[in-house]
């Protein structure tokens, strides 16, 4: 059979098996037809029926999490986690806690972080979980003891050698905090089953930042490549979160202009250049609107989300040099994609994972003189530094935040390498898309083989 009937069939089986899964199936689509040339020059994937193999997760366990309201109500959310795959590693990916978390968001994640980590060089393999648990508007106390009922479950199932989860959307330092407490309890050890630890117990430095300092630091290479930079590039981004934070203060440090943020409520675009300090008083301390913002600077326009064009997300209308999406999947569809184009944007690096819908990638895809860091290399930087902070809590050391933000660095060059090279290499300079698949998948692939029908 060709490989291409080969992948039709497997993506049909992908359908017939997990029916509505569409996240997980666009997932898997962009991967199995990217890496078509890697299958077609190297039989012995076909041969091992590796791809069969590589899309179905090691396990995916749900459960229920029933916590007490302030009311005194008995609450149930449904919990998460996806082991995807640990043929190079232990798990390792984070936990997202949001309303729109199902066992499809949860597959693709943990298939994405698959690839993703392979590519950062370091021994990690891939998971992701969660809960549809919405933590906006909850009382402290009701973040603890949903936090402490997930754990009741979850830590049956991690350790610093199985399985180490960290924070993806809704879980932060927080949430982490209690998720961590109560591990400890229930194991009655201190061990780093958790990454994204508070400095005092654990954590590293640098791992709040690493995300989006190393989307950054990749968006640089990319640019280096065609002796460009991001001086005085004008960049759009979206979400106000984690990622998107630190990829605002790293963007000045590199010279560029990051004038607009979004939530789920609305953007902010701020001509003179968004403020992280301010972001980080709105969002980390007060976990406030982005309206807030506004009163802060004055200057700025806040622009709620009912005022977007239909079926748009308004930050992308705004013209740019650089777009970088830090929200969540499917935030850029085909009609951004096309005026970010028609604006004069060329380069769009992903920090939410899966940022772009199909169409959008196509798009993308289909005009060359848009360079494109892909998710699972570009927003790398977070989980590798996990992997540090890893390294760290095993030979029980702190390094400074020089060090981290040194490696890391390090290791967001060794990954825009190793796409670049993969690439040339299959005959498809500067594809980063095809190119981190590849190396991506190669990695997990390879040990697949070695290890046998584990
Ligand atoms: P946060 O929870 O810190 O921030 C998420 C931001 O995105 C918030 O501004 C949130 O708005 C907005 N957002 C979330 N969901 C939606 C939605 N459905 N529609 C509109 N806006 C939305 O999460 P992170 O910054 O950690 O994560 C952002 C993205 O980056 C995710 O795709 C995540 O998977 C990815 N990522 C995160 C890493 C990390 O280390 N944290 C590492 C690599 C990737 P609001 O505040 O209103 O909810
Ligand atoms: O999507 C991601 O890479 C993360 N949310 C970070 C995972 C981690 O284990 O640090």
């Amino acid at each position: 059979m060709s490989i291409i009937k080969c992948i039709d069939r497997v993506l049909q089986e992908v359908q017939d098996a997990s029916p509505g899964q569409d996240e997980f199936y666009q997932a898997v689509e962009e991967v199995l037809h990217s890496i078509i040339p890697l299958l077609e020059a190297e039989p012995k994937y076909n041969e091992f029926n590796i791809i069969e193999r590589i899309i179905v997760p090691e396990r995916s366990l749900v459960f229920r999490v029933v916590w007490m309201d302030d009311s005194g109500n008995y609450r149930t959310n449904i919990g998460y986690r996806t082991q995807f795959n640990s043929a190079i590693g232990p798990y390792k990916g984070g936990l997202r806690f949001h309303s729109s978390v199902n066992l499809s968001i949860i597959k693709f994640l943990g298939f994405e972080q698959t690839f993703k980590n392979s590519l950062t060089g370091l021994n990690i393999g891939g998971a992701k979980g969660g809960s549809n648990f919405d933590p906006k508007g909850k009382s402290e106390g009701e973040i603890i003891r949903f936090c402490q009922s997930f754990m009741n479950e979850l830590y049956k199932y991690i350790g610093h050698t199985k399985d180490i989860p960290a924070g993806d959307i809704g879980v932060g330092g927080r949430e982490l905090g209690y998720l961590f407490g109560h591990y400890k309890k229930l194991v009655g050890s201190f061990e780093g089953a958790l990454t994204g630890k508070g400095i005092n117990w654990g954590g590293s430095l640098g791992r709040k930042e690493a995300t989006g300092f190393g989307l950054a630091y990749f968006a640089q290479e990319m640019l280096n490549k065609q002796d460009d930079s991001l001086k005085d590039k004008i960049c759009t981004v979206s979400g106000s979160g984690n990622v998107a934070i630190y990829t605002v203060q790293k963007l000045y440090s590199m010279k560029a202009l990051p004038v607009t943020c979004s939530d789920s409520r609305g953007m902010i675009y701020h001509k003179s250049g968004i403020d992280p300090d301010t972001l980080k008083l709105i969002k980390e301390v007060k976990r406030g609107d982005l309206s807030e913002y506004k009163l802060i600077h004055p200057d700025s326009k806040y622009i709620p989300k009912r005022h977007y064009k239909q079926g748009r997300n308004g930050v992308w209308s705004v013209p740019c040099d650089a777009a970088f999406p830090c929200a969540t999947q499917n935030e850029l569809n085909f009609a951004d994609v096309q005026t970010l184009y028609e604006n004069g944007c060329r380069l769009i690096v992903e920090g939410s994972n899966m940022s772009t819908t199909k169409r959008a990638a196509d798009f993308i895809m289909a005009h060359r003189d848009i360079l494109y860091g892909p998710a699972k290399a570009a927003n790398a930087g977070g989980v590798a530094t996990s992997q540090l902070e890893m390294s760290q809590n095993a030979s029980m050391q702190n390094w400074s935040f020089g060090k981290v933000d040194t490696k890391l660095h390090a290791i967001m060059q060794s990954i825009f390498k190793n796409a670049y090279e993969t690439s040339v290499e299959f005959g498809d300079e500067g594809n980063l898309m095809m190119g981190a698949n590849i190396a991506g998948f190669r990695k997990v692939a390879d040990a697949m083989i070695d290890q046998g029908p584990a």
